[in-house]
C-alpha cells in the first residue's frame, strides 16, 4: 500500500521488506484537460505544462546543485539563476525530461516527468534535496492545480517507462482543497540524518506564476 503523504509527515525510506530504499523515481503524472462543445458532442485537449524540479543544498542550507528542465535558459537573462539541466553534477539524479502537454487520451498510469534518484551516489556535500512542482504559463493553460484532471506526484521503485508496480508514496495534487488556486507546490525533502536518508513531506502549495518565484521560495524556506 502506498503511504498517502500528507503535510509534516516524516517516512523512514525503508521497504516493505526491511530492506533499504535507495534507488527510486520521483515522478508526476498528470493529464491534459479535455474540452466538450455544447451539447458535448466534441472534444478537444487543452495541453497543461506541469515542471518538476528539484534543488539541493549542502548542511548550511547552500544551494549547491539543481534539476530544472533545459528550456529555462536562466543563464541567458539576469535573473541570477543557471540554465536548467536534466542531471545532477553528481549523476545521482536524473530528469526523464520536459513533458509540455500532460496525457492525451486519458491516464496512460506512467509519470509524465520523472526525476529518478540512486542516493547511494549523491555527493558527500548534499545534505538534503527539496523536490517542487510548477505549472508552466503555456498559451493554452495558466490557471491552477485544481483545474488539471488528475495531478499526482510519486515515489516508486522501478524504471520511468514501466507504470509502477509498487508506489511507496504519492501525494494528489488536483484533489486537495489547500492546492485550489495555487500553481505551485514544494513537494518534500530527501534529507541525510545521522548517515540515513529520510524523506519529509512538504505539500505547501503557492500561487507562483514562475518557476523563478518557487525556485526563490525553496531557497529561502526549504534549505534547512
Ligand atoms: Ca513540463
Ligand atoms: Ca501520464
Amino acid at each position: 500500500m502506498a503511504i498517502r503523504l500528507e503535510k509534516g509527515h516524516r517516512i523512514n525510506l525503508v521497504k516493505e521488506s526491511g530492506a533499504k530504499l535507495t534507488n527510486f523515481c520521483v515522478g508526476c503524472n498528470w493529464g491534459a484537460i479535455v474540452k466538450k462543445s455544447l451539447f458535448g458532442l466534441l472534444s478537444s485537449n487543452v495541453d497543461v505544462d506541469l515542471d518538476l524540479s528539484c534543488l539541493m543544498f549542502d548542511i548550511d542550507g547552500k544551494p549547491i546543485d539543481h534539476i530544472w528542465s533545459p528550456l529555462y535558459r536562466f543563464g541567458d537573462s539576469n535573473v541570477g539563476l543557471p540554465n536548467g539541466k536534466l542531471d545532477s553534477i553528481d549523476r545521482a539524479l536524473h530528469h526523464t525530461g520536459d513533458d509540455r502537454s500532460g496525457d492525451q487520451d486519458g491516464d496512460d498510469g506512467l509519470d509524465n516527468e520523472i526525476i529518478t534518484v540512486d542516493l547511494n551516489r549523491v555527493d558527500s556535500n548534499v545534505n538534503s534535496i527539496v523536490f517542487f512542482l510548477n505549472i508552466y504559463n503555456n498559451e493554452d493553460y495558466s490557471g491552477d492545480f485544481s483545474g488539471i484532471p488528475y495531478a499526482s506526484i510519486r515515489m516508486f521503485e522501478g524504471t520511468p517507462d514501466k507504470a509502477p508496480k509498487q508506489v511507496f508514496a504519492q501525494y494528489d495534487v488536483a484533489t486537495k482543497t489547500e492546492c485550489v488556486g495555487m500553481r505551485a507546490l514544494v513537494m518534500g525533502k530527501l534529507y541525510r540524518r545521522n548517515g540515513e536518508w529520510k524523506f519529509a513531506a512538504i505539500g505547501d502549495a503557492f500561487p507562483d506564476t514562475s518557476i523563478v518565484n518557487t525556485i526563490g521560495r525553496v531557497m529561502r524556506d526549504y534549505s534547512k
